[in-house]
């Protein structure tokens, strides 16, 4: 996209002015990556790994620290909780055009905010949101984008073909195959992508990337979603089920309560929820029995989030995912609309190796 191309030409100054970018990385069995909900302090500095820190809601305290970026969602269950990326050495801030990004030398973390207006429209808007960011990744040394996270306003405006979503979806897929076209490694990354209900229309994408590659993983029971049929768009979504990290770490997309390609139990989000939970377990079991991952149950070793569409279902969701998850098990509910408009709610996992465990 024209108009964001100028953004770049500032890409080659932006990586020799940090040095250490592109520099030899000693090898470690620390993990990674690690994440984990915790509360944040005004008065108390982020530690000096820390990549990202999502702040959700308009309530919870955000330190003033540009690894810090706030996201629309009202928290409904977790309130107070924000998500914290860590990596293992001290992370490098920079700004790229409109792209924030942090690293650690391993791993990237990297946003983009537009303003739709100012792109013409969402489809424009989300070309160049995915154009810059495939751009930007493929000329720094994380060549990888393992996930993926898309937060859109009103993203079930719209009849038919017309409905943002698929607008959504169309712009992305235009991004990808330009920037993919003479790629070797042609996959996607694992992703989610929800509606802000209120706003301005600005689009947030944000993203993980490394410098290894992660394993793309589907889901037995669901249709890969870059194969849905022509029903549900003109262009099928552009994201894998789940990526699986060198450490290893199973990033796992947005799970709905989609069986092969159709939404099931449309209206009733207890049975919803069922059905997501099993295909999140069909998911870890698969990983486990073809890539030897550690845990395949949904327990201590993962890290949870809910997006829901109605928050007077939260009471029933949040004690049935007690429940089922235990005590241990930390999850958060925000309240956020779901691309289909039958589908009431979608997970996301983070799922550790369950044999290298720790807090
Ligand atoms: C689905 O399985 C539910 O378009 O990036 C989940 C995760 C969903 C990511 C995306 C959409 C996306 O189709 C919706």
């Amino acid at each position: 996209m024209s108009k964001i191309e100028p953004f770049f030409n500032d890409l080659a100054a932006a990586r020799s002015a940090s040095s250490g970018l592109g520099g030899t990385v000693e090898s470690s069995r620390e993990p990674a990556l690690r994440v984990a909900y915790s509360s944040l302090r005004l008065d108390e500095p982020l530690g000096d790994d820390v990549l990202a820190a999502v702040v959700f809601g308009g309530q919870t305290p955000c330190p003033a620290d540009p690894r810090c970026l706030r996201i629309d969602l009202e928290p409904l269950a977790g309130a107070g909780l924000s998500e914290v990326w860590r990596g293992t050495a001290p992370a490098r801030i920079g700004t790229t055009g409109p792209i924030r990004h942090v690293d650690d030398g391993r791993c990237l973390a990297g946003w983009i905010e537009l303003e739709e207006r100012r792109f013409g429209g969402l489809v424009e808007a989300s070309e160049a949101a995915y154009r810059g960011m495939l751009r930007f990744q493929a000329q720094s040394p994380f060549h990888h984008v393992w996930r993926i996270w898309n937060f859109i306003t009103a993203i079930n405006e719209g009849d038919g073909d017309a409905e943002r979503y698929k607008h959504f979806c169309l712009g992305r897929a235009r991004a990808f195959a330009a920037t993919h076209a003479t790629a070797t490694d042609f996959g996607y990354p694992a992703a989610s992508a929800v509606g802000k209900p209120q706003g301005q229309r600005t689009l947030q994408v944000c993203w993980l990337a490394g410098r290894d590659p992660a394993e793309r993983i589907e889901n037995p029971r669901q249709v890969s979603a870059y194969d849905y049929p022509r029903r549900y768009g003109p262009a099928a979504p552009s994201f894998s089920r789940a990526m699986l990290t060198p450490d290893p770490l199973l990033l796992i997309s947005g799970t709905a309560s989609i069986v092969g390609h159709a939404s099931v139990h449309a209206g009733d989000v207890r049975a919803q929820l069922e059905e997501t939970l099993a295909n999140l377990e069909s998911l870890l079991q698969h990983t486990r029995t073809r890539n030897a991952m550690g845990s395949s149950r949904l327990g201590p070793a993962s890290v949870v989030k809910v997006y829901l569409r109605n928050p007077g279902d939260t009471a029933a969701i949040e004690s049935r995912l007690r429940e089922r998850l235990g005590h241990d098990v930390p999850f958060l509910i925000l309240a956020a609309d779901i691309c289909r408009s039958e589908l009431l709610l979608e997970i996301e996992v983070v799922q550790r190796d369950g044999r290298t465990l720790s807090a």
